[in-house]
């Protein structure tokens, strides 16, 4: 069995350092080999994911409601990932926590320092994710820290500073697991199945929930690198808070990137490989990357909803049939994601690895 190695394979550096002293090349750790480059296969098109008013979930219309259910399902059938309005999380909440986080980011680098991540635990101030000597690394720094289970939230591990960063992510955690549960309630309904199921199946109560607080300084060669190299989630769901000025997340589409399109005060909701393993692959993760520019730094918040961590996850038996055999072994979520904290971003190799089948 793999374990978490204790520290990094080389000494960090800071991406928002290079950021300004680089000013008009990059260090080739960071230059991407052709076909991985942004340019070489992104679609410019008006096309968006989906886009979903989630008030009628709080209002009493049933035929709203099954309307609602209905673009849901299309949408994770179709993209994976769609952006929800009239989510019931309030919009000066959602800019306090993007804002305190950015102003976070750019505090004196020493301050930043004293929270520095290791890949034992990976919460803290990061700038990589895996542990391969010698890889291609990707263009941003991040903060990732633990809401959920309680004992692994540890106020010593989040900021300090700015003063408001404790209380103003401790009440968007709050709001976003609420969310984040209803949202469980229609993903469980559209498999058929009861509102409760895949809450019951991540652990019920005891769910886990973690925040990577991603930061894309202004890079000068954009198209040699990418600010976050492709992968889909390795956890349940993923509510993304994107920049609300800056573009950058692209969404795999039929073998193309669709740059999405953030609409202000939306969150963008994606299905991870835990749902797809429970759910027997009838939902999909989806792969996206993130594109970096030369103008201006973006900050995104991603907030993952996960299964405990200990307990087996594993195709519903609900959904398993002599027609749709089980495609995945049991696996606990802390075995899952060794793979991401190894090996760093791969596309969708992990949860393709693990089938018997092809899905
Ligand atoms: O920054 C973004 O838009 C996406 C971030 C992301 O995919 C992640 O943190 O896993």
């Amino acid at each position: 069995m793999l374990n978490s190695p204790q520290d990094w394979p080389e000494p960090i550096v800071r991406v928002q350092s290079l950021s300004e002293t680089c000013v008009d090349s990059i260090p080739d750790t960071y230059i991407k080999p052709p076909s991985h480059r942004p340019s070489s296969s992104s679609s410019f098109t008006t096309t968006n994911i989906p886009i979903i008013d989630l008030s009628p979930l709080y209002a009493s219309d049933p035929e709203a409601r099954a309307a609602t259910l209905a673009q849901i399902l299309d949408a994770c059938n179709d993209w994976g990932f769609f952006q929800i309005v009239n989510h019931g999380v309030s919009h000066a909440l959602m800019d306090a926590a993007r804002e305190t986080w950015r102003a976070f980011f750019h505090l004196p680098m020493d301050i930043k320092q004293a929270y520095a991540n290791s890949p034992k635990t990976y919460e803290g101030y990061g700038s990589r994710l895996g542990v391969e000597k010698g890889a291609i690394l990707d263009w941003s720094d991040y903060y990732y820290l633990h809401y959920l289970p309680l004992c692994l939230k540890d106020y010593d591990k989040w900021p300090a500073l700015p003063p408001s960063c404790r209380d103003v992510f401790d009440e968007y955690g709050r709001e976003v697991v609420k969310l984040c549960g209803r949202l469980m309630k229609v993903l469980s309904l559209n498999l058929g199945l009861h509102e409760g199921f895949l809450q019951n199946a991540f652990g019920g109560e005891d769910i886990g929930a973690c925040l990577r607080v991603n930061f894309y300084p202004k890079c000068p060669k954009p198209e040699l690198t990418l600010g976050l190299s492709s992968h889909s989630d390795p956890g349940g769901m993923t509510l993304l808070l994107p920049d609300d000025q800056v573009p950058g997340l692209q969404v795999r589409k039929s073998g193309d990137w669709i740059t999405v399109k953030p609409l202000p005060h939306a969150f963008i909701v994606n299905i991870g490989d835990q749902i797809q393993v429970i759910s027997n692959a009838r939902y999909k993760s989806v792969e996206h990357r993130v594109i970096v520019n030369s103008d201006k730094e973006r900050v995104s918040l991603a907030f993952f909803y996960n299964p405990k961590s200990d307990i087996p996850i594993q195709p519903a038996k609900e959904l398993v049939t002599p027609h749709t055999p089980p495609l995945y072994p049991a696996m606990t979520f802390d075995q899952y994601r060794l793979f991401i904290r190894l090996k760093g971003p791969r596309g969708k190799s992990q949860v393709e690895s693990l089938t018997t089948t092809t899905s």
